[in-house]
């Protein structure tokens, strides 16, 4: 008979509160979206809720410059130091001189008018990010655990010293050092929408982390990079997969395509823990992403992952329509629990009105073409499997 497993879950209210700014699409807000469904559906009878804590500096800095983490850590708006003096606070804490330095700032890739912009409290919002993803790592390690979720985790485009893809800080990049302290071998699977850039080049040139990440590639999709083609260098040659696809992918190619793929990189590698980025813009309907996902579709590649009983970090990632985010985050939860979600959207949910239209839990896909051919589909199957028999030998 197969036994329940340890589910843990962090989360932390002030997390919904940050605010990349008015016109940005990214939303902090659905991570408390994400939860209020958790709740409302009775899922975290089933979890071990953890409220999430705030990285320390030196956790940060195990992977980022000293320098970036220092500015990160002392990022104030100029709206609110306008604020400040206006109310004549005294800022003692606010080198001005830095603050407005905008070479400091293109350098380390903030920027109010783009990706990633100067908010106030981002650094507060980056270390619950990656607190979350840092305790998920220690449960796992000390046993407390079987698999660990932290939703406001999964920001992969973050570099050593740079800002960039709305990420400022790369938790999955500290949650993996975490977990190398202790097990050979790592694996990091990424199903966001987006080549999990960051993660991929941290871990470029070692073979205890192979990265995996499926994503839409070519016509000028950011970031640009991840394709078939850049398989790791050196001691890492062969441990980095990418899984470059068109738009319009459906539930029944990417899910058949992750399988065949997941399969293998299982066969060849037997990683001693798995961190899985299910970042939800690779579903129908995202904002950015060009791929055609149902939330059922986007659930099986994980519910695939869970058949191996291999410990698990399930982190969160994109996602731009942000009802279907929590819709998906809250379904996959549910699947980690083996638990069914039933019935519409609850009509107490403090965030009900922004599902007043759909009231349920599973929204309709895209009519539109997939234009990712079967043959397509083969020959990318067949160049990684390629590539995996030289892990194998
Ligand atoms: N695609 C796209 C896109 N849209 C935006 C954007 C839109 C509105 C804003 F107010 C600010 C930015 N940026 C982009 C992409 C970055 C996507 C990051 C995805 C992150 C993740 O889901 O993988 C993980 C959390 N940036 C670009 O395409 C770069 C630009 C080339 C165009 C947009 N401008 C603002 C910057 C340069
Ligand atoms: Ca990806
Ligand atoms: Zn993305």
């Amino acid at each position: 008979m197969e036994t329940k497993k340890k589910v843990a879950y962090f989360y932390n209210n002030e997390i919904g509160n940050y605010n990349y700014g008015k016109l940005h699409l990214m939303n902090p807000k659905r991570i408390s979206m994400t939860h209020s469904l958790i709740v409302g559906y009775g899922v975290y009878k089933d979890l071990d809720v953890y409220t999430t804590r705030e990285a320390t500096k030196e956790e940060i800095m195990q992977f980022h410059d000293q320098d970036y983490v220092e500015y990160l850590s002392n990022y104030v708006s100029s709206s609110k130091i306008d604020f400040l003096k206006k109310n004549g606070c005294s800022i003692p804490l606010i080198d001005e001189d830095a603050k407005n330095d905008s070479d400091k700032k293109k350098q380390y890739g903030i920027d109010v008018q783009a990706d990633c912009p100067g908010f106030d409290g981002l650094y507060t919002f980056s270390q619950l990010s990656t607190g979350g993803s840092i305790d998920a790592a220690h449960l796992i390690i000390n046993n407390a655990a079987d698999i660990a979720i932290n939703w406001g985790g999964g920001l992969h485009h973050a570099k050593k010293g740079e800002a960039y893809g709305f990420c400022y800080v790369n938790d999955i990049v500290i949650c993996i050092l975490e977990l190398l302290k202790v097990f050979p071998r790592v694996l990091y699977i990424d199903i966001d929408v987006h080549h999990g850039d960051g993660v991929e080049e941290a871990f470029y040139t070692t073979n205890r982390v192979m990265t995996v990440s499926f994503h839409e590639f070519g016509e000028d999709f950011f970031p640009g990079t991840g394709g078939l083609n850049s398989n790791g260098e050196g001691l890492g040659k062969n441990y980095a997969v990418n899984v470059p696809l068109r738009p319009g992918m459906d539930d029944e190619s990417y899910v058949q395509l992750f399988k065949n793929v997941m399969n293998k990189v299982m066969e060849v590698y037997r990683p001693d823990v798995v961190v899985f980025q299910t970042g939800a813009d690779s579903l129908a309907n995202d904002k950015i992403g060009h791929f055609n996902l149902s939330i059922k579709g986007h659930g099986q590649c994980l519910t695939y992952m869970m058949g191996f009983n291999v410990p698990l970090v399930v982190l969160g990632g994109g996602g731009y329509t942000i009802q279907n985010v929590s819709r998906c985050w809250a379904f996959e939860t549910g699947l980690l629990v083996k638990k069914s979600l039933n019935g519409p959207i609850p009509v107490d949910d403090p965030f009900f009105h922004l599902y007043e239209k759909q009231n349920v839990l599973h929204v309709p896909i895209q009519q539109v073409e997939n234009k990712n051919s079967k043959e397509d589909l083969n020959k990318i199957q067949e160049e990684i499997f390629k590539q995996l028999k030289d892990v194998e030998a």
